[in-house]
């Protein structure tokens, strides 16, 4: 073998060395046994039901929207079927006045953070109402611009610290989106400032029809904090105890100022894309499908739980009824609120408006007035 060219330092080794230490954490395996008792987060049975009802919840408010959206009753919807204890689990870590970044995919965590239903469905109707958020409610609405909301988040971490907040602001993306400048914008400037924020990267190992392969060299997402100098964690997104854990972990380092962190979430969707005419059997095969599907969180958190004696049948029919119930009864409000006019959409743009728009509303009222 060739003496190398510098004894000190191989950057070759070094890139190997770095990315080896990416392993991928993993608390609950695929038959629902713990298998690294360390990193169990130690939730109560009451925390534990409750995720697991919102993770059922969940699943059944996601194959509501596909229905519904293929009556023409729902307009844009990202399936998250796959997707569950990565976006659940780490909401499940946060508190309320975490502030929340979401990608057009993490509707459920808005909900569990408050964003009541039908306002989700006339967001998803381009209703300019499902974007008005509640006061108090900390989030804002999903965001279409891939990656976008990684520097968005790195401002509202930053506020929060200003205002010395005991709180933090989560944000969302894909695999996709980490390929996006605003991606590592985000992460050195909230690294830079030690800013409170948590950077998650929902791998679900597609971005539309590219896959992951073809969109980095880096063997994992989470190693990409290294150079923003960030902790980065790699954790197993079909596993909710797991997600939890190091969210809770990322949560705790940012209260305490010692600044964001960057996790990336091995997942799936078991969907389309959105619902926008994508066929992902162009692009994937069932055995990859399949290969995922038994790796479900669903399953092998209700495997944890029944052996527990925590879980059963029957309350799991009990949240499937309620879920339906919830969702009829939101499609209903979606439905009775009046129809927006173009008037409504110039008329919440200011806080005092200027005078052509005040000219251009007033046209667009006198028309409507007819
Ligand atoms: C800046 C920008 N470029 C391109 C698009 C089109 N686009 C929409 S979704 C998507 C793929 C994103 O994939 P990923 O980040 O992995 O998220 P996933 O949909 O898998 O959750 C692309 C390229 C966009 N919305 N914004
Ligand atoms: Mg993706």
């Amino acid at each position: 073998m060739a003496a190398k060219k510098n004894q000190q330092f191989d950057p070759v080794e070094t890139l190997h060395a770095i990315e080896e230490k990416f392993e991928m954490v993993q608390v609950l395996n695929e038959e629902g046994e713990i298998v690294n008792k360390d990193y169990d987060p130690n939730l109560s049975d009451e925390q534990l039901e409750e995720l697991m009802k919102r993770m059922v919840y969940t699943r059944i408010l996601d194959q509501r929207s596909i229905s519904l959206n293929r009556q023409g009753r729902l307009g844009f919807y990202a399936p998250t079927a796959g997707q569950e204890a990565s976006q659940l689990a780490s909401h499940f870590a946060l508190e309320k006045d975490d502030f929340i970044l979401p990608g057009y995919r993490d509707v459920p965590q808005l909900i569990w953070h408050g964003w009541p239903l039908h306002q989700a469905f006339l967001f998803s109707r381009g209703h300019f109402k499902g974007n008005q958020m509640a006061e108090g409610l900390n989030i804002l609405p999903p965001q279409i611009i891939i990656g976008a909301q990684f520097i968005q988040a790195a401002g509202v971490a930053l506020g929060m610290q200003k205002r010395k907040k005991e709180a933090v602001a989560v944000t969302y993306t894909g695999d996709g989106g980490s390929s996006q400048g605003d991606f590592y914008e985000g992460i050195n400037f909230a690294g830079a400032f030690r800013a409170p924020a948590i950077f998650i990267v929902q791998n679900n190992q597609f971005a539309i029809s590219t896959p992951r392969e073809l969109q980095t060299s880096a063997k994992t997402i989470a190693q990409k904090a290294v150079s923003a100098g960030i902790p980065g964690v790699l954790v197993d997104g079909m596993d909710p105890l797991a997600v939890y854990a190091v969210t809770r972990d990322a949560r705790e380092r940012a209260v305490k100022g010692e600044g964001p962190t960057l996790i990336e979430t091995m997942c799936y969707r078991y969907g389309p894309h959105t619902m926008a005419g994508d066929d992902p059997t162009r692009y994937r095969t069932s055995d990859i499908d399949s290969e995922w599907e038994k790796k479900d969180p669903l399953v092998r958190f209700r495997k944890y739980l029944e052996a527990k004696g925590l879980w059963n049948e029957e309350k799991e029919n009990e949240v499937i009824e309620k879920a339906k119930e919830e969702i009829k009864a939101a499609i209903k409000e979606a439905d009775s609120t009046p129809k927006q006019k173009v008037s409504d959409l110039l008329g919440i743009m200011y806080e005092e408006v200027p005078f052509n728009v005040q000219e251009q509303l007033d046209i667009y009222k006198a028309k409507e007035s007819k």
